[in-house]
C-alpha cells in the first residue's frame, strides 16, 4: 500500500491500517434497522438450518448454547462508512451449526420480523461466523439484535442479520432484502463493494 509523506517523523497509527478505504473510526454503537425491534423470548427462540432436501435442522436457546461458544475480538464495518474497531463479543461458530447440513453453497439468513441477507456458505464456515448472544460482556441488546444476531465480521455489517432466526441452504446465490434494493452481492468492505 502506498504511503503518501507525512512529514519526517509522521507514522502510520496502527488504526489506519485497519480501516477499509472510505470508512471513518466511530466510539459509540449506532443502531441501524429497517423496522420497528423484535422483542424474542428465549424461551421460544429456535435457530433453524434448512437443507437442499427441505430437512430442518433446530435449535433452542438452550441447545445452542450446550455447543461451544467462541469469544470474538473484531473490528466491524457498516456500508453508511462507519466503522467501529476491536468489538467484543461472545457468540456460536456456525461451523457447529452447518456441519452436517448437506449441500448447498449459499445461503439466504432470514431473522424474526422478516430481515433476510444472502452470504456463500464459505463465508459463514471455516471460524468466519457466529451466532453472536453477547456484545461487550452483556447479552445483547435487542436494538443490536438480541437475543441472537449472526456476526459476519468480514463483510459489512448488513450481512450480520439482527435477531436472526436461521438460514436456508441454496444452490445458488440470491438477494436478500438490502441486496434486492441494490446493495452489493457480496459485502467486501476492502474492496469497497457497497452497491451493485
Ligand atoms: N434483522 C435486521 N438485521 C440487520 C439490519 C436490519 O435492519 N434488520 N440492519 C443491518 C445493517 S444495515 C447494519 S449496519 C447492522 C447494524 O447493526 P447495529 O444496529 O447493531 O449497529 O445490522 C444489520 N442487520
Ligand atoms: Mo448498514
Amino acid at each position: 500500500m502506498a504511503v503518501i509523506s507525512r512529514g519526517f517523523g509522521a507514522r502510520r497509527r496502527e488504526s489506519d491500517d485497519r480501516l477499509p478505504p472510505g470508512q471513518y473510526l466511530t466510539e459509540d454503537f449506532p443502531v441501524l434497522s429497517a423496522g420497528p425491534t423484535p422483542r424474542i423470548d428465549t424461551d421460544t427462540w429456535e435457530f433453524v438450518v434448512v437443507g437442499l432436501d427441505g430437512i430442518r435442522r433446530t435449535w433452542s436457546w438452550d441447545e445452542l448454547l450446550a455447543l461451544p461458544v467462541d469469544t470474538i475480538t473484531t473490528d466491524i464495518h457498516c456500508v453508511t462508512r462507519w466503522s467501529k474497531l476491536g468489538t467484543h463479543w461472545r457468540g456460536v461458530s456456525l461451523d457447529h451449526l452447518l456441519q452436517d447440513a448437506g449441500g448447498g453453497d449459499f445461503t439466504r439468513v432470514f431473522s424474526y420480523g422478516g430481515y433476510t441477507t444472502n452470504v456463500p456458505r464459505a463465508d459463514l464456515t471455516g471460524g468466519k461466523a457466529w451466532i453472536a448472544v453477547e456484545f461487550d460482556g452483556q447479552p445483547l441488546a435487542p436494538e443490536h439484535g438480541g437475543p441472537a444476531r449472526l456476526l459476519v465480521p468480514h463483510l459489512y455489517f448488513w450481512k450480520s442479520a439482527k435477531w436472526v432466526h436461521g438460514l436456508d441452504l441454496l444452490e445458488k446465490d440470491e438477494p436478500g432484502f438490502w441486496e434486492q434494493n441494490g446493495y452489493n452481492m457480496y459485502g467486501d468492505p476492502w474492496k469497497e463493494e457497497r452497491y451493485w
